[in-house]
């Protein structure tokens, strides 16, 4: 992977992922207010389903991968890392905390994007892993700049998820993000400030640190998917997809 092509996108190219991360900022928003004790997690999913083919749309997750990806949606809960499947059997009970990660296409173009939300009221561990895991995300976002490194983004995660005594998952990356889903470079949420492969303008791809309670490594369920954390404490999950530009960054999953 790590000699793999990197893509650099034209302002055109840019243009058509800035549409398609705000329709997925725009769904994620939707689907987030469906949060609440009692409702399940393939209500979420249909709904998602539903709102991105009245708009003409279509869920990247569905069909995805082999063996093919079931749902449209990801709902990761608790100590589910990523890759939750939606189902009827699941229905979200007060405390619980869940990932929803959507990417809609749009005129080919990938909007990825994920946020944790509480389900009532969070255990006070729950909101701070929570809250440390949206400010690691941030912390990663702006240590991105051309001329930076990849290695910049994961050190500054890396550093802040630690100090506040928690663990960065080593095993599922961000990625490169256009008109295929998951491209070229990898975006590790730890590592080493200046290290790693340089970061140019053009580039567009997602952070996406998951940031564990306990131990960072990962269990995957027999449904060949859902990856969980080892000991079953929590895990929690923010994404953004982002731009290189010539001065800094761009979030283009931004709610405007
Ligand atoms: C068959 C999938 C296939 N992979 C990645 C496929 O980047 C993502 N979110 O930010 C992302 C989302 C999905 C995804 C949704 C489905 N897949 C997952 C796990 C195993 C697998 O093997
Ligand atoms: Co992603």
């Amino acid at each position: 992977m790590g000699s793999e092509q990197i893509t650099l996108l034209s302002q055109r190219e840019i243009e058509g992922m800035r549409r398609a991360g705000q329709v997925a900022a725009e769904l994620l928003n939707h689907v987030g207010k469906m949060v609440k004790p009692g409702i399940s997690t393939l209500e979420i999913n249909d709904e998602a389903e539903r709102w991105t083919k009245e708009r003409g749309f279509k869920s990247a997750p569905l069909g995805y991968g082999k063996p093919p990806f079931p749902k449209s949606i990801c709902t990761s809960v608790n100590e589910v890392i990523c890759h939750g499947i939606p189902s009827a059997k699941q229905i979200l009970k007060e405390g619980d905390i869940i990932n929803i990660d959507v990417t809609p296409i749009v005129d080919g173009y990938h909007g990825d994007t994920s946020r944790t939300f509480f389900v009532g009221t969070p255990s006070p561990t729950a909101k701070k892993l929570v809250e440390v895991t949206e400010e690691c995300l941030y912390r990663g976002i702006a240590a991105v700049k051309p001329g930076g490194r990849i290695g910049d983004i994961g050190a500054a995660i890396q550093k802040y998820a630690e100090a506040e005594g928690f663990s960065v998952v080593r095993d599922f990356v961000g990625h490169g993000v256009s008109r295929v889903f998951h491209a070229p470079p990898q975006i590790p949420h730890y590592g080493r400030q200046g290290k790693g492969k340089r970061l140019r303008s053009g580039m567009v791809f997602t952070i996406e640190p998951m940031i564990n309670e306990g131990t960072w490594k990962h269990d995957i369920l027999s449904d060949g998917w859902t990856a969980l954390t080892k000991d079953r404490k929590l895990s929690a999950q923010f994404e953004h997809t982002i731009a290189v530009t010539v001065d800094g960054v761009e979030i283009l999953t931004k709610p405007q």
